[in-house]
């Protein structure tokens, strides 16, 4: 069986905007704030520092029931029995992933326009992620900002739950609820900010407002 998962605060690890802090602890911080998924996203680091992290953050996810997501590396997934991996459209194909990960596990794909939803792509996906709706210096590189009417246009196209990404915080947070989406996915705003709990529990009661608006 799938595992479960609730998109609505979905906390994206950043090793630089954490800072002397560290990630384990930021997200420590920030999921006593009310963060319901975590992804370890590091393009930069080696292997095993990855497997340290990711196993790091599953002894404090996991007793609270919180799924941790690992970006693009299906081999450290694996080797700490994560809960899920992440891939973009350049990425390892989803069809690929499911057959590595198995049946249980969650996959997430990035997509930024209707015409990436190909079926075959989509098949073994459990959630999309949708973005960026704004340019954010956390990935600079990223796609053309697609704002909240793109977002709409992919809601329409897919059943899939959906989380939006790419300059989301507190502010905005309600116009991404509204947009169709499931939940808002953070990087900076929670990673970078003095206090990761306060600012994760702003966060959260916005999109359980906007939800239950
Ligand atoms: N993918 C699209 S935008 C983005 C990623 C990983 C970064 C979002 O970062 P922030 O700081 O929440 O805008
Ligand atoms: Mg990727």
């Amino acid at each position: 069986m799938r595992r479960p998962f609730d998109l609505s605060l979905y906390l994206i690890t950043d090793e630089g905007l954490a800072g002397p802090r560290g990630v384990v602890e930021t997200v420590r911080q920030a999921i006593d704030g009310g963060v319901t998924l975590v992804q370890l996203r590091d393009p930069e680091n080696k292997t095993r520092h990855l497997i340290d992290t990711a196993a790091a953050l599953i002894d404090i996810l996991r007793p609270r029931g919180i799924p941790l997501i690992i970006n693009d590396r299906v081999d450290v997934a694996l080797a700490v029995d994560a809960d899920g991996v992440h891939v973009g459209q350049s990425d390892m194909r989803t069809r690929t992933v499911r057959d590595l990960i198995g049946p249980d596990r969650i996959i997430g794909l990035s997509v930024s326009r209707v015409s990436e939803l190909v079926a075959e792509d989509i098949d073994p996906v459990d959630y999309l992620g949708v973005g960026p709706i704004y340019f954010t210096s956390t990935k600079p590189n990223a796609p053309t900002p697609i704002g909240f009417d793109g977002v709409g246009a992919i809601r329409a196209a897919s059943r899939l739950p959906i989380v939006v990404i790419g300059g989301v915080k507190a502010e905005n947070g309600e116009a991404a609820i509204r947009s169709g989406s499931d939940g808002i996915a953070i990087v900076s705003a929670i990673m970078g900010t003095a206090d990761p709990q306060a600012e994760a529990a702003r966060l959260r009661s916005v999109v359980d407002a906007a939800k239950a608006g």
